[in-house]
């Protein structure tokens, strides 16, 4: 029942890519609108095969995409059509705390029925998404995700525009959701959630039509669970324009392979030059497998213009405090251990010490940050407002791990294998026995996540916070 696959074994390092062609449901944002999440059925599998119960914004899988201008108001009603308690978070925003969706830090979930209201001004443009904030590992895992565009007051020009987000599912061989392995202890020691069937804006495979010459802009988004996809747009040049919502200098990623772990984007500008009427594939590299998932299809006309577009698409910075104040910064340590083959003896969980065993058994607990298991009553740190922070991250763990922090953006300052890297990402992956040290300026008061991205990690301990005043 499984996808598409070539089993060319190839590693990450080797290049890959997708397309999109029927983008997910539009929705301009000037208004305000209600996002219900709710029951609903989607063709995840090839027809005939049968159709999938998920959980969708409004019933679709992905959300709807939501679209507003940087600096304007984004009004949105979550409307709780599903049976357990939910938020809405959205991924990468810097925003004000109580609209960051978190359950039982900076909001009660909103109960079955019941509405909850969301109103920002979205500070930065780019590519961000928005998903649940209560039982992550399984609402996302059942559908709930969707893309929120910040458009620049003057985007770049190109001719097309096209979200393009993936996701792994796991089906049993009924086609539905596995839903009895939620929460297993397997997953939340090992990898996290695998799935076994790969989606393209939630379909199978999903094709973008393109003319020769044109200029295309993709926003690439990873909405799995768990899983690190390194994305391949065969015979064609990725040049990297953002990461996480933030501009960067744009630069050609490693064989042409753009690699995103769980929750991260990257905005790509991709000049289509194959010729007239050809197709080339959209794949999705896993450790071991090149998933096919779509085509870009040249019509058989090209493209006319005057000129041709062929210079560097460079994005205006986002006001976001950039100078780092590295001397003065005060510096937090945070070392991960537990998960498989690297069990803890102890940690901490809920102010009581525990036997790694004794915190599985009773409390499903496999992974701690320096000690304690899960979220604390007290912060990770205490941050001054317009202080620079250096955390230090030390992953004593045999797992990779993407470290994602709300309502700020961080930079690598240290890492113990290799040059730093000079992007701002809300989520940082790290590979097993890795040292990395991200610098950011405290700058948005509040209450603020900060979590293993792996929704299994998460679930398993891999959560703290930090508080800026
Ligand atoms: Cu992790």
């Amino acid at each position: 029942m499984i996808t598409r696959r070539e089993f060319q074994f190839g590693s990450l390092s080797a290049a890959g890519v997708a397309l999109l062609g029927t983008a997910p449901q539009r929705v301009q944002a000037s208004t305000a609108h209600i996002v219900s999440p709710k029951p609903a059925t989607a063709q995840l599998l090839d027809a005939p095969e049968p159709v999938t119960n998920i959980w969708g914004y409004r019933g679709l899988v992905p959300g709807p995409l939501l679209e507003v201008t940087q600096g304007q108001q984004l009004s949105v009603d979550l409307v709780n059509g599903l049976p357990q308690p939910t938020t809405i978070h959205w991924h990468g925003i810097r925003i004000d705390n109580a609209m960051d969706g978190v359950a039982y830090l900076t909001q009660q979930p909103a109960i079955p029925e019941e509405t909850f209201a969301y109103r920002f001004a979205p500070p930065d443009a780019g590519t961000y998404w928005y998903h649940p904030h209560n039982r992550t590992w399984e609402q996302m895992a059942r559908g709930l995700y969707g893309m929120l565009i910040v458009r620049e007051p003057q985007p770049p020009a190109v001719d097309r525009d096209v979200p393009l987000v993936f996701d792994d599912w796991r089906l049993g061989n009924d086609g539905q959701i596995d839903t009895r392995s939620f929460g297993a202890i397997h997953d939340k020691a090992h990898g996290g959630r695998m799935g076994n069937v790969l989606t393209l804006n939630g379909k199978p495979s999903d094709d973008i039509e393109v003319l020769a010459g044109d200029r295309v802009r993709l926003r690439l988004l990873n909405a799995a669970n768990a899983r690190i996809m390194g994305l391949q747009f065969v015979g064609h040049a990725p040049v990297v324009i953002a990461l996480d919502g933030q501009p960067v200098a744009p630069f050609a990623p490693d064989g042409n392979v753009i690699l995103l772990a769980p929750s991260q984007r990257a905005d790509v500008i991709l000049d289509m030059t194959a010729a007239t009427g050809t197709s080339s594939k959209i794949l999705a590299l896993t450790q071991r497998e090149k998933i096919h998932l779509g085509n870009i299809v040249y019509n058989s006309q090209k493209r006319r213009r005057a000129k041709p577009l062929t210079d560097a698409v460079v994005l205006p910075p986002n006001p976001m405090p950039t100078e780092l104040d590295l001397k003065n910064a005060i510096t937090t340590d945070l070392v991960m251990t537990g998960g498989a083959m690297g069990a803890f003896p102890m940690a901490r969980y809920q102010g009581k010490d525990y036997a790694v065993r004794d915190l599985v058994r009773e409390h499903g607990k496999v992974w701690a940050f320096n000690g304690e298991a899960g979220m604390t009553e007290e912060p990770l740190a205490k941050y001054q407002r317009g202080q620079t922070v250096k955390i230090r991250m030390i992953n004593q763990t045999a797992w990779p791990h993407a470290m994602h922090f709300h309502g700020h953006h961080v930079r690598e300052v240290a890492h113990s294998k290799r040059a730093p890297l000079p992007h701002w990402r809300d989520t940082v992956l790290m590979l097993p026995r890795e040292e990395i040290t991200i610098a950011f300026v405290a700058h948005n008061p509040g209450k603020w996540m900060c979590h293993c991205h792996m929704l299994e990690h998460q679930a398993g301990g891999m959560a703290t916070w930090f508080e800026v005043s």
